[in-house]
């Protein structure tokens, strides 16, 4: 400052403020640490002045008039300690001798004190109720009409919400109401999330919010859990069954419910959890010497990676019956795409968990088994035939046409640039802070479902709050992912001779100039008539051997054991958050 001559005065200090209140116990001190920094620049920054984004400390609070109160007394606290501007700040002062009796409320809650349970926010959500409008209140109301209707419908809304507070009582009241406790999975609780999953077909429900519905979901089969293993069959293990969502598919709530009913008729669970590579799964399965593999698939992409393990099994010669199962999984995909891939045993889709126990026991049985795959074949050869009559598919130019359409370039008069050094570079642990500026956060909304330019999206009718709440869990995340330095950010770069050696081939060259890699690259072929070349990556290597070749990879290591931590805990949503932050950093990093 001194050297460039800027005056003190006119820096201005803008520290975050994130909401408070927001039951997350990391966001509880956001209050504090913003007048803990205004006073530590006051008093080591002499003229500095510090700014600040008040609004934001109430967003729990949106839609209650208490958010102005709250300001007033957030404002009283940070103008004692020297803040001296405040931006995007809702009217106050009119309020705060109205609610004076709401103070001590929001000073604890500001302040976090007497806070170590939560119990200040719980106390201000009581006040909070107190100052709610009429129309609002009336919705508070309505908000319990709900209690009223019957146990199917109100397991419905406690799902499409993400409520949890009544999802024992009501799970308990369905369970005895239903023959079996599974029917009541089967019944209600899968009726409820197949409402939750229209809904956000249809895009009336976000990402966040189906991941809190599926926090419902878990709490209420694990309720039922207890009942489900009460039935268990006692005696011999009738056979060990492997269980794995596919690579690619994180869903894992039938697969466990499934697993969870086996189990209780008498089989080993073999339980491999998501995201299971083919590899993994047929290993496992070998060295455990199982005798039913049974995968889950709940999105599109499984249903190509099942086909991949049922190749991969009759490659590696298994002989062992495959079960398909999962909302997106169906007979027809399974005659169609994977049962002509495993011939070895039986393919059977099997269309919910309390069918899987009579398809097992049938499948294990020296007696029964022929007969039942006899039938399975023969009814999946009549669905193929029934869907045989597809039309082709458009046709492609030849490979050479392809080439001879190719970019051209002039490359004798091209003078590639030259890297600092060749060779090989480690960053074994980048600092994430450095990332930070740099992330794109649009994609972060993208991979949470939320469409919208970041920063645009907070104002966005639809999704603008659902997008701040998740902004703000996903900076607290970073905070708590660099301060406890839970991962590190490692990377491998290099930089090569290279030269283009065929059409679609580049060679790199060590630096004794021997030819060390070859890479091929694939060229576009549709025969779409344009007026752009058939483009391959090769095209833009230089064929004259003065060109380079950079690659690397990047990494954000331990995201995946910490988002475990999570998954261990039943607590998705923050799985995926620290999934999704990690995300940004690698992408950031590349
Ligand atoms: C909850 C949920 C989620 C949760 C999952 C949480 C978790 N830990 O599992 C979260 C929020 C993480 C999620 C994420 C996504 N989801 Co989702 N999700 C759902 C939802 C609403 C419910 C699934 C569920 O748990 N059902 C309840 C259980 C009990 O039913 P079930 O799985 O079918 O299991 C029963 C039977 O099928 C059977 N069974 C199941 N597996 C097996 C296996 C065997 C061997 C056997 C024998 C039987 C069997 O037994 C069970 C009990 O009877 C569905 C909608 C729906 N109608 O299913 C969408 C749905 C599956 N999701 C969908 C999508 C698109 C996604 C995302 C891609 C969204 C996004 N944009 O990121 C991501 C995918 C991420 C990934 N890479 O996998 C789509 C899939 C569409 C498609 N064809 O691809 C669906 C269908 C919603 C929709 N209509 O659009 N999702």
């Amino acid at each position: 400052m001194n050297e460039v001559g800027f005056p003190s005065e006119d820096i201005i200090f803008d520290p975050n403020i994130f909401a408070v209140a927001t039951d997350i116990e990391e966001h509880s001190n956001y209050g504090v640490d913003f007048i803990n920094a205004t006073k530590w620049i006051t008093d080591n920054l002499p003229n500095a002045m510090v700014s600040g984004g008040v609004s934001n400390v109430s967003f729990s609070f949106r839609g209650n008039p208490i958010r102005e109160a709250i300001h007033a007394v957030f404002l009283y606290h940070a103008i004692n300690n020297g803040m001296t501007r405040a931006s995007s700040i809702l009217p106050c002062l009119s309020f705060m001798m109205r609610l004076s009796q709401a103070r001590d409320a929001i000073e604890y809650v500001i302040l976090n004190r007497n806070n170590d349970n939560n119990e200040a926010t719980e106390k201000l959500l009581e006040v909070a109720e107190h100052y709610q409008s009429g129309d609002k209140k009336k919705d508070a109301t309505a908000d319990l009409a709900w209690r009223e209707l019957p146990v199917e419908k109100r397991i419905e809304h406690a799902l499409v919400k993400g409520v949890t507070t009544y999802i024992n009582e009501d799970t308990e009241e369905a369970r005895l109401k239903y023959p079996r406790p599974l029917d009541a999975i089967e019944g209600p609780l899968m009726d409820g999330m197949n409402v939750v999953g229209d809904l956000f077909e249809a895009g009336k429900m976000f990402l966040p919010q189906v991941v809190k519905s599926a926090r419902v979901m878990k709490q209420a089969v694990a309720w039922l859990n207890p009942y489900i293993e009460a039935e268990k069959v006692a005696g011999e293990t009738k056979g060990r069954v492997l269980m794995a969502t596919v690579k690619g598919d994180v869903h894992d709530i039938g697969k466990n419910i499934v697993g969870v009913v086996l189990g209780c008729n008498g089989y080993e669970i073999i339980d491999l959890c998501v995201m299971v590579l083919s590899e993994k799964i047929l290993q496992v399965a070998k060295d455990e010497k199982v005798d039913i593999i049974g995968l889950p698939g709940l999105i599109t992409p499984s249903l190509d990676e099942m086909v991949y393990v049922a190749k991969q099994m009759q490659e590696q010669n298994f002989h062992l019956p495959l079960l398909i199962g999962g909302t997106t999984t169906s007979k027809a995909h399974t005659a169609v795409k994977i049962e002509p891939n495993y011939q070895n045993d039986v393919v059977v889709y099997v269309a919910d968990a309390s069918r899987a126990v009579g398809v097992a026991t049938t499948l294990l049985s020296k007696d029964k088994k022929a007969d039942f795959v006899a039938d399975i074949r023969a009814e999946y050869t009549e669905v193929r035939e029934r869907l045989a009559n597809r039309k082709p598919k458009g046709t492609k130019l030849s490979y050479e046409q392809s080439i001879a359409e190719g970019f051209k370039y002039d490359w004798d008069n091209y003078a590639p640039p030259v890297p600092n050094s060749t060779g090989q570079i480690i960053f074994d642990d980048y600092p994430l802070e450095n990332l930070l500026p740099y992330i794109d956060w649009t994609p972060f909304f993208i991979s949470w479902g939320l469409v919208g330019k970041y920063p645009k999206i907070f104002d966005d009718e639809v999704v603008g709050a659902e997008a701040q709440d998740l902004f703000t869990n996903a900076n607290a995340m970073i905070d708590k992912l660099i301060k406890e330095k839970l991962v590190t950010a490692k990377a491998v770069l290099r930089f090569e001779k290279a030269k283009r050696t065929a059409a679609d081939t580049v060679t790199v060259y060590d630096d004794h100039g021997n030819a060390a890699h070859q890479f091929e690259h694939l060229r576009q072929q549709s025969d779409k008539v344009t007026d752009k070349p058939k483009y391959s990556l090769a095209d833009f290597i230089s064929p004259n051997g003065n060109d380079y070749l950079g690659g690397f990879t990047v990494s954000i290591f331990g995201a995946e054991e910490f988002a475990n931590e999570y998954k261990a805990k039943g607590d998705d949503y923050n799985a995926i958050m620290v999934q999704a932050v990690c995300d940004r950093f690698a992408e950031t990093f590349a």
